[in-house]
């Protein structure tokens, strides 16, 4: 470890909290890498954490033959959620290859094209909702209504459940209760263990949260059992499919802690994706225009997009790509040693020893990414660009067996759902808005609304 800096003035006990904030831990991480290099320590109340962003080292830890997912920090502190789910499950657990088999055809291209029209559907909820905000010269709360978009999009085509999101003023009870859990999870990263003991009142809010959390689920689950089948969604699959090699199914129980992570995963990542998008589109003219430009281009005079139609919206998966290196909305994953090893030749790691890669700053390293990283700009994904940079250096998805099951859906609505939008407004930002990040876990534009035209 001595071969690994970190911050200057370490206070004994307690660690590296100069400067640091409860509500920003990624954000204090970003500035420490800045100062400290691609590999580095903070140490907060006796934990230890080594970050690694350089582009070198992270494709190292991407070498599946002596790295794998570690469930650790933010990940780990879901487990009283999420259980055994297919995100929060330990490698060595028989439920998580039991669950990954069983539930990967339901993200086949197959499956997408089944979930197509549902997607359409809830987008018509989010386009009928601005249209009035237009009609009444109001400004539109692009985080609020993007969460409820993913939201419905997730429930409706996974599990056939409607939470009426677009119906009501305030989010769903349900998002509020994820919200809370995920925010409980990253305090519990940066508050000391003994402190957290101290707050009973959180602890009972997060317990409520849980509890609202399973009834929610149980609710969806009974409803289906009583209907004795649905369309052959993500939860036909998980009642009814047995494993194609061993005849194995998932345990009711399982299945509780399944639909909660698919809910949850499905949905929080992608509206944070889909509002960086958003902001950097209102705030560059140019990419706006050009953007809109293929949509009108590509798609013609058709009102309804065909499945095909939106994989061929290149230049506004490149912007989608570029929002999503600034701010990979899940913006770290860990990484631990299968086999004693050394990283980077010269940090020796035993068999368990792991270290959280820093994506928005593996997307920012200047060797990959050129000297100014911090710009904007889409054509950073172009082919022969794509083609000139290193491998794993673009991880927005996490890396390996255990990266993100859910990857082309969520591409796949966010770029459709981009493509409805532009084709109908113009987009204007609020003269005075500042990006600011939130961190819960996952990642969002704190604050950001727009004003809509229509074309
Ligand atoms: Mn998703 C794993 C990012 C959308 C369901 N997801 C991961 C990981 C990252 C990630 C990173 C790996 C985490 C780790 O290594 O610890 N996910 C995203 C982003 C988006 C996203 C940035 C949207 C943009 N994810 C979705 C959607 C779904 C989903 C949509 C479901 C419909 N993700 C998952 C599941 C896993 C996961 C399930 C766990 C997979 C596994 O471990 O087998």
């Amino acid at each position: 470890l001595d071969r690994i800096p970190h911050p200057p003035r370490r206070v004994p006990l307690i660690g590296d909290v100069v400067g640091a904030h409860a509500r920003t831990p990624l954000q204090d991480s970003m500035r420490i890498a800045a100062d400290l290099g691609p590999i580095f320590r903070r140490k907060a109340f006796g934990k230890e954490i080594v970050f690694v962003w350089g582009a070198e080292l992270a494709a190292e830890l991407a070498d599946e033959s002596r790295f794998a997912k570690h469930v650790g920090l933010g990940v780990a502190n879901l487990r009283p959620v999420a259980g055994d789910g297919l995100f929060t499950a330990y490698n060595h657990e028989p439920n998580w290859q039991l669950a990954h088999d069983i539930l990967a055809p339901g993200f086949s291209r197959e499956a997408m094209e089944g979930y197509h029209p549902l997607m359409l559907d809830v987008a018509g909820q989010l386009t009928a909702a601005w249209d009035a905000s237009e009609a009444a010269g109001r400004s539109v709360d692009v985080p609020g209504d993007m969460t409820k978009l993913t939201l419905e999009t997730i429930s409706r085509t996974g599990f056939g459940h409607d939470f009426g999101s677009f119906e009501r003023e305030r989010l769903h009870p349900f998002v509020t209760a994820m919200v809370g859990a995920l925010s409980f999870a990253q305090r519990r990263n940066v508050v000391p263990p003994l402190l957290a003991t101290l707050q009973r009142g959180a602890e009972k809010r997060n317990a409520a949260d849980r509890a609202y959390l399973n009834r929610t689920v149980d609710d969806v689950i009974a409803a289906r059992r009583a209907a004795g089948g649905g369309p052959g969604d993500l939860l036909d699959r998980m009642l009814e499919v047995a494993h194609p090699e061993t005849g194995e199914r998932l345990t009711p129980e399982n299945i509780r802690r399944q639909v909660i992570t698919f809910l949850v995963a499905g949905h929080e990542t992608t509206s944070g994706a889909l509002s960086f998008a958003l902001h950097y589109l209102a705030q560059n003219r140019e990419v706006l225009a050009k953007a809109q430009e293929e949509v009108d281009r590509v798609w013609g005079d058709v009102d309804v997009p065909a499945y095909e139609q939106v994989a061929k919206l290149r230049y506004l998966r490149r912007v989608l790509d570029e929002s999503l290196r600034l701010w990979p909305t899940a913006p770290a994953f860990a990484r631990e040693a299968v086999t004693d090893t050394t990283l980077g030749g010269r940090h020796p790691m035993r068999r368990g020893a792991w270290a959280l890669v820093l994506t928005t700053m593996l997307h920012r390293d200047p060797t990959a990414w050129g000297d100014d990283p911090e710009s904007f700009d889409p054509e950073r994904f172009a082919p022969q660009a794509v083609r000139a940079r290193p491998g794993h250096v673009f991880k927005p998805f996490g890396t390996g067996a255990r990266a993100c099951i859910g990857r082309q859906f969520a591409l796949h609505e966010a770029t459709l759902v981009l493509g409805l939008l532009l084709r109908r407004y113009d987009l204007r930002p609020e003269p005075a808005y500042r990006l600011k990040v939130t961190e819960r876990l996952t990642l969002m534009p704190q604050g950001l609304r727009l004003n809509l035209t229509r074309r």
